[in-house]
């Protein structure tokens, strides 16, 4: 062949290769959209982007996760039903903000004495895996997750349980309930809700894990924490499950090698952040810390059993082996508390 026809052939050989090189690989970029209720700043979404990133390394790029915080793409109680019917492929929702929903898992957010968010989390993977109940059968689980134990945040200092008769404190969930039964006045809405309903006026604080003193600045506005350590929120992430029908066996594998250690991963990652909140509220805010007297204390933890009593009563009632579940969830938090 003459010069014209050699250089005509390696072009057309380059062409080819990136043609089959870089076309088909682009071509099988999966993109995941995935959405989150409250703003970037705080815990479920610093998972989310911890997810994003490691799912896409160890994807080598193949999986292209689009991350929605904020409430951007579905809000706080619309995310089971959003994921279900396909509008984002991954949502991250809070048990607490849809009561009855979630029967069994919500075992975790009972006031069960956990200390940390790195064994409730784990506690909380491990009771899913182990009867995989049927409240998520619609969806597939991808982490679970809980905020550290609650604590009140509040505008007016409470240093007892008579300081909280009658008090407006947002809440959710069990945490509601638990906050009525000592007295106070709950005030239930998703945490999204909160800084305005904070800044209004409308709640003189709120039950629920420090780290949003730095992360939503309600150190601001909540100068008193009284610690109380009362229960923890569970949370899910879950994808649509035709999505995951969908994805190639390689990148199953990878998502389904991630789901413990992501609980893992998020608990410790709260249980580090509250401290450094607190810090955060010491210092620019003068934040106080009170706790309840020894007699308080009990009591609290007296008028706390009620919901223990509730949730066995529901759960059976939604053919649940309420004591076998209560059994396990104590049997792991031995086995994760160190
Ligand atoms: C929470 C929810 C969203 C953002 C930060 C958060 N820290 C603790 C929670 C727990 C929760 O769901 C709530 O509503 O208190």
């Amino acid at each position: 062949m003459d010069r014209k026809e050699f250089f005509c052939t390696v072009l057309c050989l380059l062409f080819l290769a990136t043609a089959v090189f870089t076309i088909p690989s682009n071509a099988k970029t999966i993109q995941l959209t995935y959405a989150n209720f409250p703003p970037a700043s705080t815990f479920p979404c610093i998972q989310m982007e911890r997810w994003k990133k490691e799912v896409e390394k160890r994807t080598n790029n193949r999986v292209k996760v689009l991350t929605f915080p904020g409430g951007t793409l579905l809000g706080a109680k619309d995310m089971l039903r959003g994921v279900i019917q396909g509008q984002a492929d991954i949502g991250c929702l809070c048990m607490a903000y849809q009561p009855g929903v979630f029967p069994l898992t919500t075992v975790i957010g009972l006031p069960l004495g956990f200390k940390d968010a790195k064994t409730a989390s784990l506690v909380l993977w491990e009771i899913y895996n182990k009867y995989r109940p049927k409240e998520f059968s619609k969806v597939k689980v991808i982490t679970l997750f809980t905020s550290a134990p609650s604590n009140i945040m509040s505008k007016v200092p409470i240093r007892s349980l008579k300081d909280l008769k009658g008090l407006e404190l947002r809440a959710s969930g069990t945490a509601s309930k638990i906050l009525e039964l000592l007295g106070a006045t709950p005030v239930s809405m998703p945490m999204s809700e909160t800084p305005e309903a904070i800044q209004k006026g409308i709640v003189k604080g709120l039950l629920s894990s420090l780290e949003v003193l730095k992360d939503l600045n309600f150190a601001a506005y909540c100068p008193y924490e009284t610690i109380t350590n009362f229960q923890v929120y569970p949370f899910a992430v879950v994808m649509n499950k035709q999505k995951w029908n969908s994805l190639p066996k390689q990148v199953k594998e990878v998502i389904n090698s991630m789901s413990k250690e992501q609980a893992a991963w998020t608990g410790e990652y709260m249980d580090n952040h509250v401290k450094e909140a607190i810090q955060f509220a010491r210092q620019k805010y003068n934040a106080k810390l009170f706790h309840f007297s020894k007699q308080d204390s009990i009591k609290a933890k007296k008028l706390c059993k009620k919901v223990i009593l509730d949730w066995k009563k529901m759960a059976v009632k939604s053919s649940i082996p309420a004591d076998k579940v209560l059994e396990d969830v104590y049997a792991f938090k031995a086995k994760y508390e160190h």
